[in-house]
C-alpha cells in the first residue's frame, strides 16, 4: 500500500515542525508548500537528511506550486503572517483572508479528497473562510486551536497537581482567543473533576481561575516572550495528533473548530467543539451539556466569532 501524502502549506515555524513530527511518526511522504523560494525547498532537505540518522522513510519535496500537493490525503494549513507583540489575532484577519482565498484554490484544484486542518489565525474565520474558498466538505476541513488550548491547560493543571500530564483531560470550548471557554468540571485528574480537587483541597478555586486565564493568554504569552512570532511546537504537536486520527481512523475526541449544523444551538458556523475524528474525517460533534454559567461564557465566545466574521464578510464580500 502507497504511503500517506501529508501536503503543508506554509513552510514557516509550524510548517516545519510540522513536517519533522511527521516525519518522526513516519506518518506519510511529505510535500511543504511555500511561497518563499527556497525555505521549503531547503527545511525538507535538512529534515530528509535527519532521516538515516533518526530511521525514518519518508520522502520530502519542498515546492512553491501547488502541483506538487497532487492528492494529497491531509493537508495542514499554516500559510499566513503571525502575530507580533502587541497585536491580537484579529488584527491578522484582512491579511490572511487573502491567503485563504489562495490557498482554498488550490486545495480545491489538487487535493479535493484531502481532509484539511487550518491553522492560520484568526483560526475559527481563518478555517470557515477556507472551507468556503476550497469547496471541501465542511467534515473535511476543520481547525486546530483545541487541542493547543486544551494542552496548555492540561500542563498547567498537571504542574498545580504535581502529576503525569498523562493522566490530566481537560476540555476547551469555544473560539481561540481571549473568550475561549476551559471547562474545570470536564477537566479531569484521573477522572477526578477539578472542582473535586478543589473539595479535596488539592488546590483552591482561586488558584484554578489564575490557571483559567493563563491559558487563555497562552498564546500572547508566547508571544512576548519570543517577540518575533508565535508558538509553533505545541500547535504542530497538536494539529499531528488531528493528522494522526484521521489518517490511522483513530475516532479520537478531541476539541477543534468545527462546523456546527445546529449543535449548541448554531447553524453553518465554524467554532470549537469536542469532535470525533477518524477516516471520514468529523464523524460526530459531541454536544456536552453546559450549565448556566457555560452557556453565557459560551455564547460570549460564539459571539465574538460572529463579530469577526461579519468584518470578515465586509473584507470579502464573496465569502
Ligand atoms: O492555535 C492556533 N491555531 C495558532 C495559529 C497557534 C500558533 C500560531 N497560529 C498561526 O499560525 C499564526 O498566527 C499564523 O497565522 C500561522 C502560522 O504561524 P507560523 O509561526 O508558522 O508563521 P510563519 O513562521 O510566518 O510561517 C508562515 C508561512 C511563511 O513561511 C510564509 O512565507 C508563508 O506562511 N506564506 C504563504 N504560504 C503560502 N501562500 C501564501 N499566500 C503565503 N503567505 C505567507
Amino acid at each position: 500500500m502507497a504511503r500517506n501524502k501529508i501536503a503543508l502549506i506554509g513552510g514557516g515555524m509550524i510548517g516545519g515542525t510540522l513536517a519533522h513530527l511527521a516525519s518522526l511518526k513516519e506518518l506519510g511522504d511529505i510535500t511543504v508548500f511555500d511561497i518563499a523560494e527556497g525555505l521549503p525547498q531547503g527545511k525538507s532537505l535538512d529534515i530528509a537528511q535527519s532521516g538515516p540518522v533518526e530511521g525514518f522513510d519518508a520522502k520530502l519535496t519542498g515546492t512553491n506550486k501547488y502541483e506538487a500537493i497532487e492528492g494529497a490525503d491531509v493537508v495542514i494549513v499554516t500559510a499566513g503572517v503571525p502575530r507580533k507583540p502587541g497585536m491580537s489575532r484579529d488584527d491578522l484577519l484582512e491579511i490572511n483572508l487573502k491567503v485563504m482565498a489562495q490557498v482554498g484554490a488550490g486545495i480545491a484544484k489538487y487535493a479535493p479528497k484531502a481532509f484539511v486542518i487550518c491553522i492560520t489565525n484568526p483560526l475559527d474565520v481563518m478555517v470557515w473562510a477556507l472551507q468556503k474558498y476550497s469547496g471541501l466538505p465542511a467534515n473535511k476541513v476543520v481547525g486546530m486551536a483545541g487541542v493547543l488550548d486544551s494542552a496548555r491547560f492540561r500542563h498547567f493543571l498537571a504542574e498545580e497537581f504535581n502529576v503525569s500530564v498523562e493522566d490530566v483531560t481537560a476540555f476547551v470550548l469555544g473560539g481561540h482567543g481571549d473568550t475561549m471557554v476551559p471547562l474545570t468540571r470536564y477537566s479531569t485528574v484521573a477522572g477526578i473533576p477539578v472542582p473535586d480537587l478543589v473539595q479535596m483541597k488539592w488546590t483552591t478555586q482561586q488558584r484554578i481561575d489564575q490557571i483559567v486565564q493563563r491559558t487563555r493568554d497562552g498564546g500572547a504569552e508566547i508571544v512576548g516572550l519570543l517577540k518575533t512570532g508565535s508558538a509553533y511546537y505545541a500547535p504542530a504537536t497538536s494539529a499531528i495528533a488531528m493528522a494522526e486520527s484521521y489518517l490511522k481512523d483513530k475516532k479520537r475526541v478531541l476539541p477543534c473548530a468545527a462546523q456546527l449544523t445546529g449543535q449548541y444551538g448554531i447553524e453553518n458556523f465554524y467554532v470549537g467543539v469536542p469532535v470525533v475524528i477518524g477516516a471520514n474525517g468529523v464523524e460526530r460533534i459531541v454536544e456536552i451539556k453546559l450549565d448556566g454559567d457555560e452557556k453565557t461564557a459560551f455564547k460570549k465566545s460564539v459571539d465574538a466569532v460572529k463579530g469577526l466574521m461579519d468584518a470578515a464578510k465586509k473584507i470579502a464580500p464573496d465569502l
